[in-house]
């Protein structure tokens, strides 16, 4: 009964926020990963949100690396990715336009970028968060979470701009795949001494302020990896991939969904992928809708498949709508709402 009771609210929550949403025009696009051209690394590639046919645009070169993780920016205007080791910035929708790279290096390798819009004295420019081995003089050489600031005119990081935003509690481990929040928070992954959790704090344009707050992690969440955190445009719904404990799951990463405020308990949004991965969530536009990658056996196979990629309903309502359909690995999808050219 308590499950049929949660169902019935969160069935209340997302009507109402179909109705005060309704002015959300679709035609978005999602941006993701994929190594589906055989001739070449895995590139960054862009399709309808309504997923293929018609079939996604290449957005990164043929001559560039094996490029991961994109991310589109506030405004839609560009896409930002990595190497591995070093984030570039490209035009969006694209393709075509000659990319930069923004940050990173071999010694001090970059990725999981996230932008967020910066505005100073009437200038919009860009906030970008990553993981970078950048070193700390006296400290162990760990993935830590950094923010810089792009200008957007000079397309290239703003001097001086570089801010630590990882805790300096456990400093031995690393902290990976930061997210904005909202305007002011962000989320990342902390590796505490028991196992992955996630964490959550709020910035000002110095860095970072207040008190962390860091969730399912410690002795009772041994073992479970909490990973991909996300959240929605106004950052009151974080997002992530959680590793089922129930051994009927096998272990497998289900989406999970909580207030930022715990107003509401959290809740797994993907419960009957109990073969399956369900892992790199994002937010569509109007927060209605997360789109995710999975596993997921094909219809017939025996085992898990590829990754294909899936849009729903965060509220686990409806069904998951499959928006790639392959043998190859389609990841890290990032939606936004896009005025076609
Ligand atoms: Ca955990
Ligand atoms: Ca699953
Ligand atoms: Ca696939
Ligand atoms: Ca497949």
């Amino acid at each position: 009964m308590r499950g049929t009771k949660r169902y019935l609210w969160l069935f209340v929550l997302v009507t109402v926020m179909i109705m005060v949403s309704s002015t959300v025009v679709g035609d978005g696009r999602i941006a993701f990963s994929s190594d589906r051209e055989a001739c070449c690394d895995p590139a960054i590639f862009s399709m309808s949100e309504d997923g293929e046919p018609p079939p996604a645009i290449r957005m990164t070169k043929t001559d560039e690396p094996s490029v991961h993780n994109p991310k589109i920016t506030y405004d839609s205007t560009k896409l930002l990715y990595d190497t591995g080791s070093e984030i570039w910035m490209t035009d969006f929708p694209g393709p075509g336009e000659t990319p930069v790279k923004l940050v990173g290096s071999t010694n001090s390798p970059a990725r999981h970028v996230d932008a967020l819009e910066y505005v100073h004295d009437g200038k919009r420019d860009l906030y970008i968060l990553f993981t970078s081995r950048i070193p700390v003089p006296g400290e162990p050489l760990v993935d830590r979470i950094w923010r810089a600031t792009v200008d957007m005119d000079l397309e290239e990081l703003v001097s001086g701009s570089l801010v630590l935003m990882s805790p300096v509690e456990n400093l031995a481990f690393d902290q990976k795949h930061p997210a904005f929040c909202g305007d002011d928070h962000f989320v990342w992954v902390h590796n505490s001494s028991y196992d992955l959790e996630i964490c959550y704090r709020e910035f000002d344009k110095n860095g970072p302020i207040g008190v962390m707050t860091c969730w399912n992690g410690g002795p009772a969440d041994q073992g479970v990896a909490d990973e991909y955190p996300t959240c929605s445009s106004n950052g009151r719904l974080l997002a992530w991939a959680r590793a089922e404990v129930d051994p009927e799951y096998n272990g497998t990463f289900d989406i999970w969904v909580r207030w930022t405020d715990d107003s509401f308990p959290f809740f797994n949004t993907t419960p009957g992928t109990h073969d399956s991965n369900e892992i790199m969530s994002e937010f569509g536009p109007g927060d209605l809708q997360v789109a995710y990658a999975s596993d997921e056996p094909a219809a017939g196979e025996p085992s898990n498949d590829d990754f294909e990629l899936y849009k729903q309903n965060w509220s686990g309502a409806g069904l998951p709508v499959q928006l790639t359909d392959n043998d190859d690995q389609d990841l890290s999808p990032s939606w936004a709402p896009v005025l076609l050219p």
